[in-house]
């Protein structure tokens, strides 16, 4: 099967061609060494795990969030697809409209704000791009930027939206090209993510796991891979149509005693490209999560 694209296999620093190349798919990665200090994540750390919540629903391994992803209202597994209801897309925008002081609030209990820096530095790489969250053309608005934390793997997937969200009709179905931005807030143990030379396309289904929201490992069958291990402080970007997955994380002891999995805390949100017309006379970069 076809659909080699990387000319540039590796984790590139960012800049505006580098970040261009990521978006379009010809880069694997980005990544910007500690965009946040070790100090400032650590207080993340400390305000947000007790805040940490399971995703409402998931079709796999768990995961725990402070915010709220698109991807709980998705169909995810063949099931969902069969049972889908038509009041997601309602019952998403609803909880949306609670969320909006999220980034200030923690920002005020842990002193840094890279959700703010983040959007300002990516509107100044391509300032002939129009980078805001996204919102239907009718105005309601997505969220972006969820507090996160992956420690029981994922299956091998994709995030691709114009297949992903095909049951209603999104804005972000409307994307021509899909990546993500995951900042590292926490030390990880093993949890490494696995970045696949292979992107999404229809013929990519017969290897859809129908349980799951993930793919079969014969996907990736003789695929080039690009393996990121971040440290605390790390930005890293990629392009979220390559099938990538994320392994589990190892245990550690406690300081009070015992073994825990220490939250893979990321903030995390999707960038994608919109055409020129569709929601802004510029070309548009919208985020969510
Ligand atoms: O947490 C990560 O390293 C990547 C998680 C993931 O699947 C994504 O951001 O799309
Ligand atoms: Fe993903």
């Amino acid at each position: 099967m076809g659909s080699h694209r990387w000319r540039l296999p590796d984790v590139q620093p960012l800049t505006r061609d580098g970040f261009l190349g990521m978006l379009h798919g010809h880069t694997a990665a980005i990544r910007v060494p500690e965009f946040v200090s070790r100090h400032h994540a650590q207080r993340f750390e400390k305000y947000l795990h007790p805040l940490l919540r399971p995703y409402s629903h998931i079709a796999g391994p768990s995961v725990d969030k402070v915010g709220l992803a698109q991807f709980e209202f998705q169909a995810q597994s063949a099931e969902d697809f069969q049972a889908r209801g038509s009041d997601a897309q309602d019952r998403y925008f609803t909880q949306v409209a609670q969320l909006t002081d999220l980034h200030a609030r923690i920002a005020k209990n842990t002193g840094d704000n890279p959700w703010e820096r983040i959007l300002t530095m990516l509107q100044e790489l391509v300032p002939e791009h129009e980078v805001r969250v996204a919102h239907e053309p009718d105005g309601r608005r997505y969220h972006a930027g969820i507090y996160r934390s992956i420690n029981n793997s994922t299956p091998i997937h994709c995030d691709w939206s114009p297949y992903d969200s095909l049951t209603e009709d999104w804005v972000i179905n409307r994307v021509t090209h899909q990546a993500v931005f995951n900042l590292y807030l926490a030390p990880i143990i093993d949890g490494e993510t696995i970045l696949y030379d292979r992107i999404w396309e229809e013929e990519l289904l017969q290897y859809r796991d129908p349980n799951t929201y993930g793919y079969f490992r014969e996907a990736v069958d003789g695929c080039a891979t690009v393996t990121l291990r971040p440290s605390v402080g790390d930005l890293c970007l990629f392009n979220t149509r390559n099938l990538h997955e994320v392994k589990s994380t190892g245990s550690e002891i406690h300081p009070d005693g015992g073994l825990w999995q220490r939250p893979r805390l990321t903030l995390s949100a999707f960038l994608g490209l919109l055409p020129a017309g569709v929601l802004s006379a510029r070309p548009t970069i919208i985020l969510w999560s």
